[in-house]
């Protein structure tokens, strides 16, 4: 009895020729895997969306063709947010490190793909130092891994601009380039420096032993901390005497598809326009972090720890001066606003970050006559307009000490992530996207709700939160609706045209390494995707094209999240 159907002799021909070279030319794009890998102690599960429904599976390893694993597909099922039928492959008890691919006779072969306690290492690495090719104000350069991924010093002069009260020069310095555009933005730096340092303060074991080959490597700090100081120390520079942080450093409009270091737009420091001419989301996520850095830095170097902490303090007592300034970009200037017209859990968020490195009473008496107010905890995503999440984990994660806080913070915490459990086994991609979650940066999401179940793993270990985390990232990496790893230069079949300025023009074929795509988006706020048949499934509202720049840019708070999630599955040392 013939049990697994045999496909044709053509095709076997191509699989065996395809399989002794290192890359699956002919793979199908209906078997869809993590393009990384799976860890050896976790689920395992492959998505099959095929025009019909086939019945069963093969694992193969990679070197030599040999049956491993045989299983039985599961039923289809429709996934609304894809419009697909899915079916699932499931070979967990697979646990043998190897490289390896799925055959679906009657579909096809799938991508290589690992299996190894280190399957996640170079996407740690890529992921991290791409932060590292955001840097601005300096000359970057990938070096040998990555010949020709360069450009000279960017940005070296700024300005004033009208809006911030002040005229002339102002000096420009450091800082990461937020996305596809060169603009610095502090509201997003926030939450990304802030995830970063979150997750050095987290996973210093698991990280600690992967080096980043940066300028500084060597130098006796810790190389993540070598690259979040980058960013820090042109947040310091947004700092104004009176405390107050000013929201943006960028060029009155995008520049075009040049290199950095040919942008010869005005680099402006930018305000409000009226007094008190800097905003509260700003230097309340900037009090947030410059806290968290006097933490991490302290071991390492007690002065810039000081100077950190000072700085945080004094952008405190700014926001409880003036609460409630949001930013609107001036006239005629067209760059990102990041405008979120609600900075109350930025506030929160500083005061506990800054209870936390401080013990002060101050701090923590306003967390705790408003935490409240984020109740029940953490339903949404944390993103750069909504970071409560972070003020509340903070809290009980540092030791907060006020028990029906602690209590409270932590039931709704747990309840908010098996919510999230639940419904990511329910999901056809095993993503725990909702609806909603389809927004411009969908990719950040998913990121952020694996950051939030790591987060609820470490206040309660349950390997039904890593093990959810760790779906969110398969998603990520190719076990989605376009069988795509939605990080550059990993996998075997990842993303290629970024809507990034950097890159773009300087001749390399593939795109700068390590960086997430924003994802699939159903707004339509880009003239591409405007012209996607109407009706397409939000999961498939996605365009690899560089125009898409409200489905593929690529941004450093998405590739923080990504970076924290990473750093989680690293093997300790
Ligand atoms: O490149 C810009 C990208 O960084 C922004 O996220 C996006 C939305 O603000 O805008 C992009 O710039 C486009 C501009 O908005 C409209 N003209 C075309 C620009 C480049 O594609
Ligand atoms: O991530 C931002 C997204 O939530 C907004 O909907 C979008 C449009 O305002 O802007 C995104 O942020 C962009 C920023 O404004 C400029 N730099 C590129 C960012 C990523 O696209
Ligand atoms: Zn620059």
């Amino acid at each position: 009895m013939v049990l697994y159907p045999l496909v044709p002799h053509m095709k076997i021909a191509l699989l065996l020729f395809a399989s002794s070279a290192a890359f699956a030319a002919d793979a199908s794009l209906s078997i869809k895997l993590d393009q990384a890998g799976y860890l050896p102690d976790a689920p395992k599960i492959a998505v099959v969306a095929a025009p019909k429904p086939a019945a069963e599976f093969l694992v193969r390893s990679s070197a030599g063709d040999a049956v491993v694993l045989r299983g039985k597909l599961t039923a289809a099922r429709p996934d609304a947010d894809s419009g697909d039928a899915v079916q699932l492959a499931d070979f967990s008890s697979l646990t043998a490190p190897g490289r390896y691919y799925l055959e679906v006779p009657g579909v096809g072969r799938s991508w290589n793909f690992a299996i190894g306690a280190d399957v996640y290492r170079r996407a740690y690495y890529l992921a991290m130092r791409s932060f590292y090719g955001q840097r601005c104000g300096t000359a970057v350069d990938l070096g040998p891994e990555f010949p020709g991924y360069r450009h000279d010093a960017c940005h070296l002069e700024g300005a004033w601009h009208a809006s911030s009260g002040k005229t002339g020069p102002h000096v420009s310095r450091a800082g990461w380039h937020d996305a596809g555009d060169y603009g610095r933005y502090i509201v997003n730096s926030g939450i990304s420096t802030g995830t970063l340092l979150w997750t050095w303060e987290m996973f210093a074991a698991r990280v600690n032993p992967v080096k980043l080959n940066l300028p500084e490597s060597g130098n006796g700090t810790p190389d993540i901390l070598n690259e979040i100081k980058w960013n820090l120390d042109w947040m310091l520079t947004m700092q104004d005497d009176d405390g107050g942080v000013f929201p943006k450093q960028t060029s009155e409009r995008f520049c075009g598809f040049v290199m950095p270091d040919k942008d010869t737009l005005v680099s402006y420091v930018v305000g409000t326009g009226q007094d008190p001419y800097k905003t509260s989301c700003s230097t309340a996520d900037f009090a947030a972090v410059m806290a968290i850095a006097a933490r991490a830095f302290r071991p390492f170097d007690r002065a810039y720890a000081d100077r950190c902490l000072a700085a945080a303090r004094k952008a405190w007592a700014w926001i409880a001066l003036h609460p409630d300034v949001i930013f609107h970009n001036p006239p005629g200037m067209n760059t990102g606003a990041y405008g979120d017209s609600n900075c109350a859990d930025e506030r929160l968020w500083a005061a506990a970050e800054l209870a936390r490195s401080t013990g002060d009473a101050m701090y923590e008496n306003y967390f705790l006559a408003h935490y409240a107010e984020f109740h029940p905890a953490a339903t949404r995503p944390q993103s750069w307009a909504n970071v409560g999440n972070l003020a509340l984990w903070t809290y009980l994660l540092g030791g907060g000490k006020n028990p029906a806080a602690v209590a409270a913070i932590r039931r709704e915490s747990l309840a908010a992530a098996d919510g999230v459990v639940e419904r990511t086994a329910a999901n056809g991609y095993l993503n725990s996207l909702t609806g909603k979650d389809y927004e411009w940066g969908s990719n950040g999401n998913a990121a952020n709700y694996a950051v939030q179940l790591l987060v609820a793993n470490l206040i309660h270990p349950d390997l039904r939160y890593r093990n959810a985390a760790l779906d969110n990232l398969h998603y990520l990496l190719g076990r989605n609706a376009f069988s795509l790893s939605f990080v550059t230069r990993l996998g075997e079949n990842p993303f290629r045209h970024p809507h990034n300025r950097l890159g773009a023009p300087n001749g390399n074929t593939e795109p700068w390494p390590g960086l997430l795509s924003g994802g699939p988006n159903p707004t339509r706020e880009d003239p591409l995707t405007r012209q996607l048949p109407p009706g397409t499934p939000p999961a498939k509202m996605y365009l690899d094209e560089l125009g898409s720049y409200s489905t593929n840019e690529i941004a450093i708070n998405w590739n923080a999240a990504l970076v924290f999630t990473l750093a989680a599955t690293l093997p300790a040392q």
